[in-house]
């Protein structure tokens, strides 16, 4: 159905008004759980991404026993948090349109919860993320506010003959998942452009579809959490203390929310914020 400029309605005296592409993935992602924005790199940049992207899905299979064998913990089609090996990944996570999304819909405190290189195998084969989920998989309660949102990063054109991601819209509003006849019905599958990122509420039911193409359909799945949710993997014990200096870059990687290993380390880490408070009022 073609789309009309300003969309004829009656009976409405009250509109939502969101000006600026951020304003409107916040709304649609408020209302159905999902919006698709505009990464705006270059072809250089992309291929510089692509390219670091096969180095590290070789990389990992290699030193961690080789396809075979992690098959056999289904992890083959993932590259975990490949941000500790390649800085490339750390400004996929630092991107701009997608910190402000998740700022706008987390608040002011966001934690880099989860990085992973995606792999959605080629010729029909299946894989871990082709099944219904929720990124915080197994809760079934409704938060009045965002808990997670993920930034999944299309490193290929999203498309229904390579897999591209199914949503079902709405979904992060209910605390079940819907029956197989509503699923059936209601699911919608996102074309998205190479570049471009699907945010979503991390509440959204989703799955990869199938990629009955020859080629791999690969992506990068970022996810930002309020800091109260634990990281996937220890980021600031990945990278080290010295990582960055960066106060904005050690917030965002969950250096200043560890926790104390002991009583006399929380009293440590009460002296240090304290001391920082009142040092910042004078
Ligand atoms: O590969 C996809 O299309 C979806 C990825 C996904 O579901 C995930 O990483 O949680």
């Amino acid at each position: 159905m073609p789309s009309s400029w300003p969309v004829e309605r009656y009976g409405v005296h009250l509109q939502n008004q969101s000006g600026t592409p951020v304003d409107q993935a916040v709304e649609a992602i408020r209302l159905l759980g999902f919006a698709v924005v505009e990464g705006n790199f270059c072809l250089e940049e992309l291929t510089k991404i692509s390219s670091a992207f096969d180095q590290m899905l070789a990389a990992t299979r290699q030193s961690h026993g080789g396809y075979e064998e992690l098959a056999k913990i289904d992890e083959q089609n993932t590259i975990r948090a490949p941000l500790v090996s390649e800085p490339i990944f750390l400004d996929l996570a630092l991107h701009p349109t997608v910190l402000a999304i998740c700022r706008r819909l987390l608040g002011a405190y966001v934690l880099l919860n989860q990085q992973n290189g995606i792999i959605n195998p080629p010729n029909a084969e299946r894989y871990n993320q082709g099944a219904y989920h929720r990124d915080l998989p197994y809760q079934h309660f409704v938060s009045s506010h965002p808990l997670m949102v993920n930034a999944l990063f299309c490193l290929d054109p999203f498309t229904a003959q390579n897999g591209a991601t199914y949503v079902l819209p709405a979904s992060h509003k209910s605390e079940a998942f819907p029956s197989d006849a509503v699923i059936n019905a209601c699911q919608q599958q996102i074309g998205a452009a190479k570049g471009s990122f699907i945010i979503m509420d991390s509440m959204l039911f989703h799955r990869g579809g199938v990629n009955s193409t020859d080629r791999a359909r690969r992506a990068v799945n970022q996810t930002y959490s309020i800091p109260f949710i634990r990281q996937q993997i220890d980021l600031p014990a990945a990278l080290g203390p010295s990582y960055t200096s960066d106060p904005e870059v050690r917030k965002l990687l969950g250096y200043d929310v560890s926790t104390p290993r002991s009583v006399a380390a929380y009293y440590a880490d009460r002296h240090t914020k304290l001391s920082t408070k009142t040092t910042k009022r004078r």
